[in-house]
């Protein structure tokens, strides 16, 4: 079976509190991206830090840690054409103060230390978050049957 793109995505602590794991799981759903894996987890600081090694020596690195781990959230890979990039667009700007209206931080967020979710943002990084966060089991290989009406 070939392998489409996928992407990591994150509801972080804050959206998974304000009740928002349906509305967001339902905007890549109906652009028409495909569920390939989907967990809730407290993470470890071990993950967290990992997960964000590319921030270790920002003044924030310490704070995004904290919050991070301070809550149950939502991992998943979501599969399709370009995933990658539309789904950074359906997720908008860090700051959800300027995010656009229609994205998701853009529609739900205030502040940047509360942006609700992360995506990844570029296929290389996808790959490896994706391994950083599921086993290859956790993870499904199926094609919904709307697929042919679609592509
Ligand atoms: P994004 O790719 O949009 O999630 O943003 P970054 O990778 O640049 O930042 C990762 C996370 O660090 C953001 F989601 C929020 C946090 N952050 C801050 O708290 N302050 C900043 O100035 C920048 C990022």
């Amino acid at each position: 079976m070939q392998v489409v793109e996928r992407t990591f995505i994150a509801i972080k602590p804050d959206g998974v509190q304000r009740g928002l794991i349906g509305e967001i799981i339902k905007r890549f759903e109906v652009k028409g991206f495909t569920l390939v894996g989907l967990k809730l987890l407290n993470v470890s600081r071990e993950l967290a830090e990992e997960h964000y090694s590319v921030h270790r020596e920002r003044p924030f690195f310490a704070g995004l840690v904290e919050f991070i781990t301070s809550g149950p959230v939502v991992a998943m890979v979501w599969e399709g054409d370009g995933v990658v990039a539309s789904a950074r667009q359906i997720i908008g700007a860090t700051n959800p103060l300027t995010a656009n209206p229609g994205t998701i931080r853009g529609d739900f967020g205030v502040n940047i230390g509360r942006n609700l979710i992360h995506g990844s943002d570029a296929v290389e990084t996808a790959q490896r978050e994706i391994a950083l966060w599921f086993k290859d089991e956790e993870l499904v290989n199926w094609s919904p049957t709307i697929s042919k009406w679609l592509y």
